[in-house]
């Protein structure tokens, strides 16, 4: 089976493994978990910040920075296709209560405008804005990167109004990777990250927040509230530490493999690539073909490789660690032929 369906999918590496067997535990709700502490400290100098907190999952880690930066009522501005918005179960609305603001964006990339004209003045009408949440890169613009000059036009747009701006870096790694950088050429342009250890940088379980100590302290008692205090977690820490210090430096392998495979898809007649493939993400329209992606996907499955259904007609492609160069020839071929077969 060739699983394209996302970089979630990876399975521990036999390095991650042995570390988590390995690893030195305590009960971390006690702050007594050196793993735990060895990867916050890790992430919080990766990512440029004063302080890091290890949580479960990217979703927990954005909605604690949600709960962490604004109270109810308020409205929060994001993009229209964000995870945050659009995949996160309506999660700002049922935990932090604050109603959203979207606006579209050009590629996933807003325009600090328009953030500008959103941003509500104080009247007793409105309600406050409360928080900026960026994607980098984007999932739904086909892992699109956010420029380091957006976000820093879009961060002198939050500074000047006093307003925190969040960024959902669940691939901020492959942002990094794709113009060769650090992540801090992004993250200073920021006040908190998230950024997801169990994607592309292969660990089974989590998700960084970083920022400064205060917005960290406050994030910890929300990590609590929400069942995410975990106790003997340096077991899950351990892989997350060779993820971040390892599995980091390979990304640009993944975004080579998109790249072959974009070229290849484009070969073949009524498939369209809609994405300009920045990073690990290659997104197809099949409406010529006349099916469905569900249809699509389906079929392909049926040949033992999994996509992902991204809207009516378009099928998501996601490269990772898992998937060699050999999967990739696999997957044009098999696409090819299968179109062939069905005469389309
Ligand atoms: N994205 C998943 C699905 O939820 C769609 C995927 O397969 O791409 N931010 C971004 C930008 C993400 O893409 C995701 C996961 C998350 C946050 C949430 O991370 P988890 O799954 O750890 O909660």
């Amino acid at each position: 089976m060739i699983d394209l369906r996302s970089d979630t999918v990876t399975k521990p590496t036999e390095e991650m493994r042995r570390a988590a067997y390995e690893a030195k535990v305590g009960d971390d709700v006690y702050g007594e978990d050196p793993t735990v502490k060895k990867l916050e400290k890790l992430a919080a100098n990766i990512l440029g910040k004063e302080e890091a907190l290890f949580v479960t999952s990217g979703t927990q880690g954005n909605q604690i920075a949600v709960l962490t930066h604004t109270q109810p009522g308020n409205e929060i501005i994001l993009e229209a296709e964000s995870h945050i918005f659009y995949y996160e179960s309506g999660a700002v609305a049922a935990f932090a209560g604050v109603q959203t603001r979207t606006i579209e964006g050009e590629k996933g990339v807003m325009n600090p405008k328009s953030i500008a004209a959103s941003i509500r003045d104080d009247d007793q009408h409105f309600p406050e804005t409360g928080l900026i949440c960026l994607e980098n890169t984007h999932n739904r613009a086909g892992g699109a990167v956010i420029s380091v000059q957006n976000m820093k036009e879009i961060y002198a747009v939050a500074r000047e109004k006093n307003i925190p701006l969040h960024v959902d870096g669940a691939r901020l790694f492959n942002a990094a990777a794709s113009i060769n950088e650090n992540a801090t050429e992004f993250t200073q342009y920021c006040d908190t990250v998230q950024i997801c250890l169990s994607k592309g940088l292969g660990a089974p379980v989590g998700s960084i927040i970083a920022g400064s100590s205060e917005f960290i302290k406050s994030a910890r008692k929300w990590r609590k509230r929400l069942g995410g205090g975990l106790r003997q977690v340096g077991i899950l820490a351990a892989p997350g530490i060779i993820a971040l210090s390892e599995m980091r430096n390979r990304l640009a392998e993944d975004h080579q493999n998109a790249q072959v495979l974009a070229a290849g898809l484009r070969e073949i007649s009524k498939i369209t690539v809609v994405n300009d493939v920045e990073t690990n993400i290659v997104v197809i329209d099949v409406k010529e073909l006349g099916v469905s992606s569900d249809e699509f996907v389906e079929e392909l499955k049926e040949k033992d490789i999994l996509a992902v259904s991204f809207g009516p007609t378009l099928v998501r492609f996601t490269t990772h660690y898992d998937v060699t160069k050999e999967d990739i020839d696999k997957t044009i071929d098999t696409i090819q032929r299968q179109i062939k077969v069905n005469q389309i």
